[in-house]
């Protein structure tokens, strides 16, 4: 495919000191990003299920207040469709969807519905914009509802028009299309778009078809069933379920279904982070609000107790951050050498961390930072001292200012502001696993250890940050988490420590 520049990113990057003995500068404050798109423009909606697919998570049952918000939030962020959960499934699932509808969000709002008319009564009951229809199409499926095909489409179409006469939007969904038979798939759609449904859902409902299969079978369905519009609902039991959601869009998809962190029954569908990302970076098409994503994901998971890996793409806590020497000193010199993208698209920032796989270039920019300039000799001192202690995973500022002292044999003064550390006791609820709470806390960046404890609290942390303002964050993010009920905290004023 030709390629065209279409993107441009700014964005800061530290300045270099450049300097001899006569003069010095400051370099490239700013790093320019060049990012080449395909020409081809491709469209895609966001359906966001993470209220329907998404509480079908083991273990996940979002209050309806919870719902509420994290259907704002969506909203905000810019999804198409909020599919807000199955109105038939229990009360707090109706109510839950009323209050959304209530809100008329932008986004369009959905009801999941088996195909039964009581079912889509109760979509109609909620003031829905859709009803999301659903019936297993494969012939295990059939002989389990004990339905020839026939009966099938006429259940199928039976529930449709009863949606439509009660005005309602209709999507139908072919469940396990990826693995049924594909004239029966194209006979079905067809008699649903006729009976009047305008979105058709092919979801790959065991997460087994890869990529390249998934792009022929959308290519086939949109030349078969042209004028529907096509969404594809990728389940991640296999690890697809982006690759294949982008593989459907570029074979026709028009919509595709997310969940906020992945969530969604056994291994989760398509993570809307990542996927709304890859659009914009590989094919320049805007879903949503990418910088929302940090937050939004922030907010489920601490509704839905999922929590999230240091490792997810777009929202883990690791994945802007370079380690290696190389890779360390490549990215100061230029963030593309080892990023994909800048994470300032998704408004997150670089970091390096300094530890026994830094080399010079990494140590003297951060040191270059704290406002400490070293000698040749005295650099190589602290890197020296550094290697010798693998188990300190990730040296702070303060640990580096000491080394630099005592490699330079003076005090030094940092140019940025003194670090705050404190200890804040945790109380959680007496029916939580304090152990999950107590993981889920040791990912929140500012965190330096976490304890169980025994007492009047349940787990002691130990932070250390930057500002007043972060550690306000990280005790906003730790009463956020599912379970906690209340937190004390104490700033550390003098340390003594017994430590080498
Ligand atoms: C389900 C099945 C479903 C439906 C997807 C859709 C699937 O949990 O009821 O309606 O598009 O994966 O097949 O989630
Ligand atoms: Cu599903």
């Amino acid at each position: 495919m030709a390629l065209v520049f279409l993107g441009i990113f700014f964005e800061f990057t530290h300045g270099i000191l450049i300097k001899n003995k006569y003069w010095s500068i400051r370099k490239s404050l700013y790093t320019v990003r060049i990012i080449l798109f395909p020409v081809q423009q491709m469209k895609v909606k966001i359906l966001d299920t993470t209220l329907r697919e998404g509480e079908q998570t083991p273990g996940v049952s979002f209050s309806v207040d919870a719902k509420v918000e994290i259907a704002r939030k969506l909203d905000e962020a810019g999804v198409d469709m909020i599919e807000a959960g199955h109105p038939a499934v229990s009360p707090d699932v109706a109510e839950a969807i009323k209050r959304i509808a209530a809100e008329r969000p932008s986004a369009e709002i959905l009801a999941h519905s088996r195909a039964l008319v009581q079912d889509v009564d109760a979509a109609i009951a909620c003031g829905v914009d859709r009803v999301a229809i659903f019936l297993g199409i494969t012939e295990k499926k059939l002989q389990s509802m004990k339905m020839t095909e026939e009966k099938a489409i006429e259940t199928a179409v039976k529930s449709i028009e009863h949606a439509r006469n009660h005005g309602l939007k209709v999507r139908f969904t072919a469940e396990d299309a990826t693995r049924g038979d594909y004239g029966f798939i194209v006979r079905i759609c067809k008699a649903a778009i006729e009976a009047g449904a305008d979105r058709i859902s092919i979801p790959d409902t065991v997460g087994i078809t890869p990529p390249g299969r998934m792009k022929d079978l959308f290519s086939r369905l949109s030349r078969d069933l042209s004028g529907a519009e096509l969404d594809a609902h990728c389940h991640n039991d296999l690890g697809f379920a982006v690759a294949s959601a982008i593989a459907a869009v570029e074979g026709g998809a028009t919509a595709v279904h997310t969940t906020v962190n992945g969530i969604g029954e056994r291994a989760g569908i398509t993570p809307m982070e990542p996927f709304a990302v890859a659009m914009k970076v590989l094919y320049n098409v805007d879903t949503v609000d990418l910088t929302k994503l940090p937050e939004l994901s922030l907010l489920v998971e601490k509704h839905s107790g999922v929590p999230i890996s240091p490792i997810q793409p777009i929202v883990g806590e690791n994945v802007f951050s370079h380690k290696g020497g190389v890779h360390a000193a490549a990215v100061i010199f230029d963030p593309q050498t080892y990023e994909a993208f800048p994470p300032t698209i998704v408004g997150r920032q670089r970091e390096i961390v300094i530890s026994k796989y830094a080399g010079k270039v990494a140590l003297e920019d951060r040191l270059k930072r704290l406002g400490v300039a070293l000698t040749e000799e005295e650099l190589m001192k602290v890197l020296s001292a550094i290697k010798e202690r693998p188990e300190v995973r990730s040296y702070r500022d303060v640990d580096l200012l000491e080394l630099a002292e005592k490699a330079a044999g003076k005090k030094l003064e940092m140019q940025v502001p003194k670090r705050i550390e404190a200890l804040v006791l945790v109380k959680c609820e007496s029916n939580v696993y304090t152990t999950a709470v107590a993981r889920r806390i040791l990912w929140i960046k500012g965190v330096k250890k976490v304890l169980e404890i025994s007492g009047d609290f349940d787990i002691e942390v130990m932070l250390d940050v930057e500002s007043v303002n972060q550690m306000n964050d990280v005790l906003e993010n730790i009463r956020k988490i599912k379970g906690v009920t209340g937190t004390n905290t104490r700033i550390v004023l003098k340390k003594f420590n017994n430590e080498s």
